[in-house]
């Protein structure tokens, strides 16, 4: 498939010989769904590990299952994700109840090895499945006086123990701008390595931007309504000072408890070295262009 939008690492980069033949091999075996490997023209200076399966999947924020980061991999287990539809509504032409088998038919899922970077300045890089977000909202129509994508994640206080706290107002909501999510970075990840999403990381269908604090990467996704104005998002209904609705990644605009000019590389071990954040999480050259002339110290 014609390759449109530099990753930043291709394949080979980040991929143990082994780990990548066992991937195509698993990857191959996927029925249905049409993967193209997408091999990313990679940036030669850079030699960046994967993570691996392990600490994708161990280590986590999914709050609906409680604040630790070991507690998504020990209780996501009970999530019901199947059947599994997404509503699709607000301002579209064919707004319904999307059976999630029905989206994934007429989807190309690709293989997209994207930097993740969370707020709280760890971060990862993560071999995602997917397909783009625009594919799935031209399938609904997007109508012209839409300006605005907000999504929402599934709830059911019987299998989240952690929304018994309110942490945060449930259910979590996202939002982005319409050009944001029409970006062929931005999509909708359905697997890791060639494997379903495992539950912790948003099964079985999750929105993943990678030039955002991973806070925007709403998990476990339920309902997409096309909206004029910009939707409430819940970390920044939580604390609007610490948390903007952009949330792009920035070196230079710190956390207002934190700097977010460096970043610990999970897996990299006690001792390594922390790593200089880059602007857009590395990703400018494809996404600066959406936020010319606008404040970012403002719009954090
Ligand atoms: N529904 C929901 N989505 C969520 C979260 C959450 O608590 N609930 N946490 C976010 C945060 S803070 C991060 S860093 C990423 C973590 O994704 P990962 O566990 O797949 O790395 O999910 C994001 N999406
Ligand atoms: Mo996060």
């Amino acid at each position: 498939m014609a390759y449109r939008w530099k990753t930043d690492l291709t394949e080979r980069d980040v991929t143990p010989e082994g780990a990548w033949l066992t991937r195509r091999g698993l990857m191959a075996g996927i029925a249905g769904a049409g993967i193209a490997t997408l091999a990313g023209r990679g940036r030669a200076a850079e030699a960046l590990e994967p993570n691996t399966w392990e600490e994708i999947t161990t280590y986590n924020n999914f709050y609906e299952f409680g604040t630790d980061k070991t507690d998504p991999a020990r209780h996501a287990g009970a999530m019901t994700i199947a059947p599994w539809s997404v509503r699709i509504d607000g301002l579209v032409d064919r707004p319904a109840d999307y059976a999630l088998e029905d989206i994934l038919s007429r989807m190309t899922i690709e293989e997209r090895i994207y930097r993740f970077r969370c707020v709280e300045a760890w971060s990862r890089v993560v071999p995602w499945n997917g397909f783009e977000l625009a594919d799935l909202l031209e399938m609904a129509g997007v109508q012209s006086g839409a300006r605005y994508v907000a999504f929402e994640t599934y709830l059911n206080r019987d299998e989240m123990p952690g929304v018994r706290f309110p942490v945060l107002d449930w259910p979590y909501v996202e939002g982005l701008r319409l050009d944001e999510a029409m970006h062929p970075l931005t999509i909708m990840a359905t697997g890791i390595y060639g494997r379903d999403l495992p539950k912790q990381n948003g099964a079985p269908l999750r929105l993943v931007v990678p030039w955002k604090y991973g806070f925007k990467s709403i998990k476990s996704v339920v309902r997409i309504t096309l909206t004029a104005e910009q939707p409430p998002t819940s970390w920044n209904k939580a604390n609007p000072r610490e948390y903007g609705f952009y949330s792009n990644v920035n070196p230079e605009v710190d956390h207002p408890r934190w700097s977010q000019a460096t970043e610990r590389r999970i897996g990299a071990g006690l001792f390594a070295r922390r790593e200089p954040t880059q602007m857009f999480n590395g990703y400018a050259e494809e996404v600066a262009g959406l936020y010319e002339g606008m404040d970012l110290t403002k719009f954090y």
